[in-house]
């Protein structure tokens, strides 16, 4: 299973909530190591690019309304698989649905106001990683604690 860095995004419902603390915490608690992390209000030109795969959607123009009308903390983490890690950590789209132990099953009741964006492919992660970071803002840390989330010996 490959190393991958995936970016997260805190939307303004959860930065409104007050849920940022519980939502980093979750990927912290899980072993994957912060790597980069940004609070901003998104500029609407990024919010359309961020999510161009959508442009044809019905709630495309909501959704980049939603993205863009009050900061986020924008995030990214690495590990061993991250990216699908993550997304099972997220839960699926919709907070009525999504499963329960995920942030969106445990804390959301929205189908829009969702509270977290993960990258959903590898190539989604490179495209996203360098929409939301410039070269050199994601970093390259060693973390004393991976020696005890990662068996050395175990076939990964
Ligand atoms: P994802 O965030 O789980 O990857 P996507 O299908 O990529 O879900 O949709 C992107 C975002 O657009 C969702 O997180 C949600 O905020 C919003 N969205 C998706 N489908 C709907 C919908 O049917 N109604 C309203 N908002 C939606
Ligand atoms: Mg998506």
């Amino acid at each position: 299973m490959p190393l991958e860095t995936t970016l997260l995004i805190v939307k303004p419902d959860g930065v409104q909530r007050g849920l940022v603390g519980r939502i980093l915490t979750r990927f912290e608690e899980k072993g994957l190591q912060l790597v980069g992390m940004k609070m901003m209000t998104i500029p609407m030109a990024l919010a359309e690019r961020h999510y161009e795969a959508h442009k044809e959607r019905k709630f495309y123009p909501g959704l980049v309304r939603f993205m863009t009308s009050s900061p986020v903390l924008v995030f990214a983490v690495r590990g061993v698989d991250a990216i699908s890690i993550s997304r099972k950590m997220m839960g699926a789209t919709f907070g009525p649905t999504a499963e329960a132990g995920t942030i969106r099953g445990d804390f959301g009741s929205s189908r829009s106001y969702n509270l977290i964006h993960g990258s959903d492919s590898p190539e989604a992660a490179a495209r996203e990683l360098s929409l939301f970071f410039a070269a050199g803002e994601v970093q390259t840390w060693s973390q004393a604690s991976m020696a005890w989330v990662y068996d050395a010996s175990e076939e990964l």
